[in-house]
């Protein structure tokens, strides 16, 4: 089980102190949330390589915003997100993280419904299945996934399930695209969270973890007992990062959460 989590919900002055606070909390890597950055993730390089190095911590992967989804209806900023995603991509691989997280579209970007031609959805998710096989194609040398995100209803229209993600990566047709199952998420969408995962299992490249509420795993009412039994019987063998807020004392609350959890995956 490889447990990763993302900085921003780490105490610390710097990023170095953040590492170092994961480190101290048994996690085996940390997520980079993009958002997290004054500025450019891209000018914290040096920064980062050095948390890594002083902490021992690699970098699981990098987690977007809003503002890095790939599909938008003008054509100069969708190729404005193409060649940032390139670039994230670059940026995992150097830092030796699986991925970076992709959303497609969120509001307030729409499409226009050109019915009969294709309605909104089937424009997105052709530009979508284009795009990616362009970013995959041009960054041919890398190892780094896309992970393709299903969000919930209230963030997003367009791709909300594992099965559509899996869908999608089937047209894509690379085995670098993969499908993220995060649980908050799974929990507003899926009718059944371990059957949902069972159903793409070999698709599944990287995982979120938080609960009903978010906040940390067993502070609300999502089963993971089952649905990291279901994770672990389809062999995956990828990062799982807590993506979710802390309640209480974190020196308390977080250590039992991820106590918890690998409890259920030893048990599993
Ligand atoms: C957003 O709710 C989310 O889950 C993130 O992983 C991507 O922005
Ligand atoms: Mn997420």
């Amino acid at each position: 089980m490889k447990l990763a989590i993302q900085h921003t919900m780490l105490s610390g002055q710097t990023l170095e102190e953040r590492f170092q606070k994961a480190a101290q909390y048994s996690f085996a890597g940390v997520e980079l949330a993009v958002g997290g950055f004054s500025g450019s993730i891209f000018e914290h390089l040096e920064e980062i390589q050095s948390a890594i190095r002083n902490s021992g911590l690699p970098v699981s992967s990098i987690c977007t915003t809003r503002a890095d989804d790939l599909i938008t209806p003008d054509p100069a900023e969708r190729a404005e997100r193409k060649a940032n995603m390139i670039r994230l991509l670059q940026l995992a691989e150097e830092l030796g993280a699986t991925g970076v997280v992709c959303v497609p579209i969120r509001p307030p970007s729409r499409l226009p419904d050109l019915s009969p031609l294709g309605s909104e959805d089937d424009l997105i998710e052709q530009l979508l299945v284009i795009t990616l096989q362009e970013i995959i194609a041009e960054t041919a040398d890398l190892d780094a996934a896309i992970f393709l995100e299903p969000l919930n209803r209230y963030e997003t229209r367009f791709l909300r399930t594992l099965s559509h993600a899996a869908r999608i990566g089937q047209k894509v047709g690379h085995r670098r695209v993969r499908v993220l199952a995060d649980f908050f998420h799974m929990n507003i969408e899926e009718t059944d969270i371990p059957a949902a995962i069972q159903s793409v299992s070999s698709r599944i490249g990287h995982v979120h973890l938080a609960d009903s509420n978010r906040l940390l795993p067993g502070y609300g009412h999502i089963d993971f007992n089952a649905g990291l039994r279901a994770l672990k019987q389809s062999g995956f063998n990828g990062w799982m990062t807590l993506e979710c807020g802390i309640p209480g004392n974190p020196d308390k609350t977080l250590p039992e959460s991820i106590a918890r959890m690998r409890d259920y995956w030893k048990q599993a």
